[in-house]
């Protein structure tokens, strides 16, 4: 399988991570690539290319475009103020406050736009943020002459929605991919993300559609972040309805459980009959994972793999999460290696 990957997410190299009431360095750092691409290496997956040009403009069609030209000047106003540390954000139109108005200040731009606030903008974080849409549109292009292709995006996309940033994602890759193959003349994707995390921003994309159609298998929101959105009874709305099945599963859980989601989620999958399946690849669903609690081992990986490659579709996978930085790599490329029918 063919890997596409820019060295250039490198600029988005943000210093602090708001977590347990300190500063500290983020979890989503750069490091989490070169694990990976050694992996890659190591066990000969294949060729790493790097993305062409590709025509920005599609991000306008997947997010509103007073957030992409908010992200866009967010940092040097930032710095306008003399701010000394990272863009944080610090207030947020709440359930108290429903003012439906855009603040002009940056201090309350950013709560207007931010989701979570783990997510600090510093100088080069949205161009890092449009090397992951390079990558994953040249792999979306060349999805028609591979059978599979892996989009090693960083930072993640998942979270993104149409006009919130945040959960260490700016632009939502996957949303753009499936957006790039409409363009192409697709009629109908289906978007699987076994990230740990749920993918609220994707399942809010598509959420009143039907040609796409969003599954998740993450923690229980009532326990795990992103906390309000990911519940059961979240089944698409409007002519989307029907098209969104999420399966929040409890803290502890082995593969053994896991996979009993999986394996609805791949009925699914073979009963819509989709003209591509786009795979949201988190590996925080590992034991070892610091900031997650499912206890998939190194060696499941490889069966997660396989029974995707079941569906057998033409499979773009999307790199989102992962944090155990040591194991990511041996994870990733398990999963990549199953799909191509090794189990070892
Ligand atoms: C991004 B992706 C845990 C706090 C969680 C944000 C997690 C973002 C995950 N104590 N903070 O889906 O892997
Ligand atoms: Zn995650």
């Amino acid at each position: 399988m063919k890997t596409i990957y820019s060295e250039k997410h490198i600029k988005q190299n943000s210093k602090s991570e708001l977590a347990g009431g300190q500063l500290i360095k983020p979890y989503e750092c750069p490091e989490r690539m070169e694990y990976i691409l050694n992996e890659i290496s190591s066990r000969n997956l294949g060729e790493v290319l790097k993305p062409q040009a590709k025509d920005l403009k599609i991000v306008k069609k997947v997010h509103d475009s007073n957030y992409v030209e908010f992200l866009e000047q967010a940092w040097n106003e930032w710095k306008k103020e003399g701010y000394q540390g990272e863009a944080i954000p610090t207030v947020w139109p709440s359930r108290s406050m429903n003012s439906v108005e855009i603040p002009n200040h940056i201090e309350g731009k950013l709560g207007y736009y931010c989701l979570a606030n783990e997510t600090s903008i510093s100088q080069g974080s949205i161009d890092g943020a449009y090397e992951g849409v390079k990558v994953v549109l040249t792999a979306t292009d060349m999805l028609a002459d591979e059978k599979s292709l892996f989009a090693l995006c960083r930072p993640p996309g998942h979270h993104a929605s149409r006009d919130q940033y945040g959960g260490y994602c700016f632009f939502n890759n996957i949303a753009i991919a499936a957006e790039r193959l409409f363009e192409k003349g697709a009629n109908k994707i289906f978007i699987l993300d076994i990230d740990f995390h749920h993918g609220n921003g994707t399942q809010a994309i598509f959420y009143n559609r039907s040609d796409v159609y969003f599954a998740s298998i993450h923690g229980d929101p009532k326990e795990a972040f992103p906390h309000f959105l990911g519940y059961a009874n979240e089944k698409g709305n409007g002519a989307g309805e029907g098209y969104n099945i999420n399966y929040p599963m409890q803290p502890g859980i082995p593969y053994s459980e896991w996979t009993k989601a999986l394996d609805d989620a791949i009925e699914k999958i073979k009963s819509y009959q989709p003209e591509a399946l786009l795979i949201s690849l988190g590996v925080d669903t590992y034991e070892k994972d610091p900031i997650s609690f499912f206890k998939l081992k190194s060696d499941d990986f490889f069966d997660v793999g396989k029974k995707i490659a079941s569906c057998n579709l033409p499979t773009l996978f999307v790199m989102e999460g992962g944090y155990a930085i040591k194991e990511i790599g041996i994870n990733t490329v398990n999963v990549l290696k199953g799909f191509e029918g090794s189990s070892s």
